[in-house]
């Protein structure tokens, strides 16, 4: 009789192997990309490095749970565990942001915009929010997002002498079209936002305050940066950028009205399952960021990013607005006559890694733009100090100040290169 293989219904080792047994394939490219995180200086604004506890939290079996609706109202049974987990990361996210109520089912940044607009307006409303030059976000109104497609968006910019947000402008906006809600926050302003003012406009013109505090909500939790929870009608935030927990979305309020509101165009409105396995790395996160050296981190983040401000503007780069009160380093190359993409492109080949960024009345398109965006959220997480930003801002400016003819010169790449290796070795991570 021919013996027959068996062939089970699963590979051997499904509970038991890890993805390097089990699909080496795969765990290749996980390693490779672990080795690129390890060996270049990461100063993408928005990027971080999590804990191993937000990694395993996020890697666990939370993964297989499905719990539609929220703690105590589930649509599903088996929600016990899951239900503590979600609680545990509003009492922390509560606590972190002074906030009565909380949502922390959002998959991301722009989800959970997106359920603050389902919430509260309809679409063709009228809504105001700062232009992608002005270092606004997608999500705040663009033309080719969902909020500058449904609604009727208008965008306020910057003052031309200061590189600040324009009030007058805002105010003038306001007056002329009446919106429905006032969006405060971006992904590429480096200073604080003055949230009392956006409050008295948005008072004197009976309009909504949103603010999104996606960029800078690590550095308010770590007493680094003012908290636009008592002065907003609702606040939404990132997790995973200065906050370094799971990666995913948020929503705040003190409003038990507009909360409940939130709650239902969150579930069922707009996301089925919540994801439990990122709600445990957002937990896990939070946590992290209750303790007194996350307060210390956050100071770093920002002097590092004033260190690494001054030492580009010292070898005469122009820096958006002339510094920094958070940790993003907006670099202006009009002057240097390079484009963002060039720059970014040899600065990766050099050991940064950062992206290409609009600055303030930007005449070129996104896919090219006339700066780059630097923050120093990830690299402070690695150890380095304000005497590695100098550094590293010099390395920076040789390359920069290497380019001729928008080509950069490969033998100073080299070198910074070799130099960026020898930081990354010194502040090992994973
Ligand atoms: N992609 C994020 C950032 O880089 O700021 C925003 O969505």
């Amino acid at each position: 009789m021919n013996e027959q293989k068996k062939i089970l219904f699963y590979e051997e080792g499904f509970f038991e192997k890890s993805v390097k047994e089990y699909d080496p394939i795969l765990s290749s490219f996980l390693e490779e990309e672990k080795r690129r995180q390890q060996n270049q200086i990461e100063m993408i604004a928005s990027e971080n490095f999590v804990s191993r506890s937000v990694l395993e939290a996020q890697g666990s079996v939370l993964t297989n749970k499905y719990a539609e609706g929220y703690p105590g109202k589930r649509y599903y049974g088996g929600c016990e565990v899951v239900d503590k987990v979600e609680d545990l990361a509003i009492n922390r996210a509560q606590k972190l942001f002074n906030a009565k109520f909380v949502n922390v089912q959002p998959h991301s940044g722009a989800q959970a915009n997106q359920a603050v607009f389902l919430a509260l307006l309809n679409p063709g409303d009228t809504i105001l929010g700062m232009s992608l030059d002005a270092g606004g976000h997608l999500t705040h109104g663009a033309k080719p997002n969902l909020s500058g497609k449904w609604f009727n968006s208008i965008q306020y910019g910057l003052n031309k002498n200061d590189s600040l947000i324009n009030f007058e402008q805002i105010e003038d906006l306001c007056r002329t079209y009446k919106p429905k809600i006032i969006i405060a926050g971006g992904s590429a302003y480096s200073r604080f936002i003055d949230f009392k003012k956006f409050r008295k406009i948005a008072d004197k013109y009976d309009t909504l305050l949103l603010v999104d505090m996606a960029h800078f909500s690590g550095l308010v939790a770590g007493g680094v940066h003012p908290n636009p929870i008592p002065y907003a009608d609702i606040v939404t935030t990132t997790t995973h950028k200065t906050l370094r927990s799971g990666r995913g979305g948020m929503i705040l309020t003190n409003n038990e009205n507009l909360f409940k509101k939130i709650n239902s165009a969150v579930f069922p409105g707009l996301q089925g399952g919540p994801l439990m396995h990122v709600i445990a790395g957002k937990a896990a996160g939070f946590g992290e960021a209750l303790k007194d050296e996350f307060k210390v981190y956050s100071q770093n983040v920002v002097s590092n990013a004033k260190a690494l401000s001054n030492t580009l503007m010292e070898r005469g780069i122009d820096i958006v607005s002339g510094g920094t009160d958070n940790h993003i380093v907006l670099v202006d190359l009009r002057n240097k006559c390079i484009t963002g993409n060039t720059c970014e492109k040899a600065l990766e080949e050099s050991g940064v890694t950062c992206n290409k960024n609009g600055v303030p009345f930007d005449e070129t398109p996104p896919s090219v733009t006339s700066g780059i965006r630097l923050g120093t959220s990830a690299a402070t997480t690695r150890g380095l100090k304000e005497n590695d930003f100098i550094i590293i801002g010099n390395l920076i400016s040789d390359v920069i100040c290497g380019f001729k003819n928008n080509i950069c010169d490969p033998n100073i790449q080299t070198v910074v290169k070799s130099k960026i290796i020898d930081i990354c070795k010194k502040y090992p991570i994973y």
